[in-house]
């Protein structure tokens, strides 16, 4: 699309960060580039297959032979000339075995390049066939919508037997196109009539009325440019203000679904240790010495002491406790340690593990660490923190990032766009 100048090129960069959002508007910005010039001429291109006369026919509109003419293939390339303060391109023919090298000139010429459309199509084939039907249709809606014109030439007349035939595939194709407005020319004819100084010959030609159909619609260019450029940049606007409002609303909404998970998490987190103070309170009251912290002897070994019974209680209690916290903790999606704190030891991987060591043994420990403000709060904080680590909430961390890069890439172009109202080029 840029033009390798060496100089700046204040369009390219532009459109570079509107594409970067908005890749299917390729064809819509290398068309503002083309309307950005503007003081580049009016620019008329022919539109249809090999062999029709279109060559021939730019020729006689221009009366000059600056086009190649031939029975076989002869324009491969877009070729152009200025003459008459209009830009005349003569494209390849459009068939269904050209190679696509040929073909995308044309399109070029067509899409990219014209601000009007010659339709060219001989008088001798008869009826369009399924892709001139299509392009036709094709040009015609884009005239609705762009105002760029297109003509349709009905091509070679002379090689009608006679009026009838000629009236009998008029008739056929404007059946096939309602609405067609047709330009039957012969190019032989209006070189006879110059060449002979045949007034009638010429007039006849068609090529004189045509010339004048073109003045009109050539005049009208200007306009017409200014319409479809608006609409070319009214349709990216309203496109990126739509992904601009989309991207608000995703972000939002992750922001808001990281806000609600982390609450539900610590809520619920509150909720289990309350549960587990309550659990473990007639468990932690002993009246008296704690037969807890009553050792056993040697000649204890196989026997059940009370300091055995209470330290086994104390151990299922904090068993319980352990349960309560760590379904919690599945729920959310907190269970394995971030890859960066793993040992060799697989079963110690766990947030459990990290946060709440092997065991408690005795009732000071797990008051402390449940029941006193200050435990519970370390335990909590490190809770958070591992949860705040887990993969899902990393993930969602990593598509805010993301929806607010496309927020902002969508608030560039926009900008973008903005600017690209303003630039001429020359
Ligand atoms: N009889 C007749 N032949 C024409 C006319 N226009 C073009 N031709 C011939 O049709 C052939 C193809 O013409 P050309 O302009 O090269 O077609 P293109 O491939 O569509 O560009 C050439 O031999 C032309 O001389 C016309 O109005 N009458
Ligand atoms: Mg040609």
């Amino acid at each position: 699309m840029q033009k390798n100048t060496g100089y700046s090129d204040p369009f390219a960069p532009l459109a570079s960060e509107i594409l970067a959002v908005a890749p299917g508007r390729a064809h819509d910005l290398a068309r503002l580039r083309v309307l950005a010039q503007r003081a580049a001429p009016a620019t008329v291109t022919v539109v249809g297959k090999y062999n029709h006369g279109k060559s021939r026919l730019l020729n006689e509109l221009m009366g000059s032979d600056v086009f190649a003419v031939a029975d076989r293939r002869e324009t491969v390339r877009l070729s152009e000339h200025r003459h008459a303060d209009v830009r005349w391109l003569d494209a390849p023919g459009l068939d269904a075995d050209v190679a696509e090298q040929d073909d995308s000139h044309a399109q070029e010429a067509t899409w990219l390049q014209a601000d009007i459309r010659l339709f060219v199509h001989a008088a001798k084939e008869g009826e369009l066939d399924a892709a001139e039907r299509a392009l036709l249709q094709a040009l015609r809606d884009d005239q609705q919508r762009t105002r760029r014109q297109t003509l349709f030439v009905l091509t070679q007349v002379d090689q009608m037997a006679d009026e009838a035939q000629l009236e009998r595939v008029s008739n056929a194709i404007a059946a096939q196109a309602p609405g067609l407005t047709l330009h039957p020319v012969s190019s032989t004819r209006h070189r006879s009539g110059i060449e002979g100084g045949k007034k009638l010959l010429l007039e006849k030609s068609g090529i004189p009325a045509l010339q004048a159909w073109l003045r009109d619609v050539t005049a009208q260019v200007p306009a017409a440019r200014r319409h479809e450029r608006a609409l070319l940049l009214d349709e990216i606007d309203q496109q990126l203000q739509h992904q601009q409002r989309s991207a608000q609303t995703q972000l939002q909404a992750l922001r808001q679904q990281q806000h609600q998970q982390r609450q539900d998490f610590e809520q619920g987190l509150e909720a289990v240790l309350d549960k587990v103070h309550q659990d473990l309170l007639p468990v932690l009251e002993v009246e008296g010495d704690d037969p807890a912290l009553v050792p056993d002897t040697a000649a204890d070994e196989f026997k059940l002491t009370a300091g055995k019974r209470e330290r086994a209680r104390i151990h299922v209690a904090y068993s319980r406790a352990c349960i309560a916290i760590r379904a919690h903790l599945i729920k959310h999606g907190v269970e394995g340690l971030p890859a960066d704190q793993r040992t060799s030891v697989t079963s110690l991987d766990t947030v459990m593990v990290a946060v709440m060591g092997i065991s408690i043994k005795y009732r000071a420990d797990l008051r402390r660490r449940f029941c006193e403000p200050v435990g519970r709060g370390q335990m909590t904080q490190s809770f958070l923190h591992y949860y705040e680590l887990s993969e899902d909430r990393q993930a969602l961390v990593q598509a805010v990032a993301h929806a607010d890069a496309e927020l902002h890439a969508v608030t560039r172009a926009a900008d973008a766009l903005e600017q690209l109202r303003a630039v001429e080029l020359a």
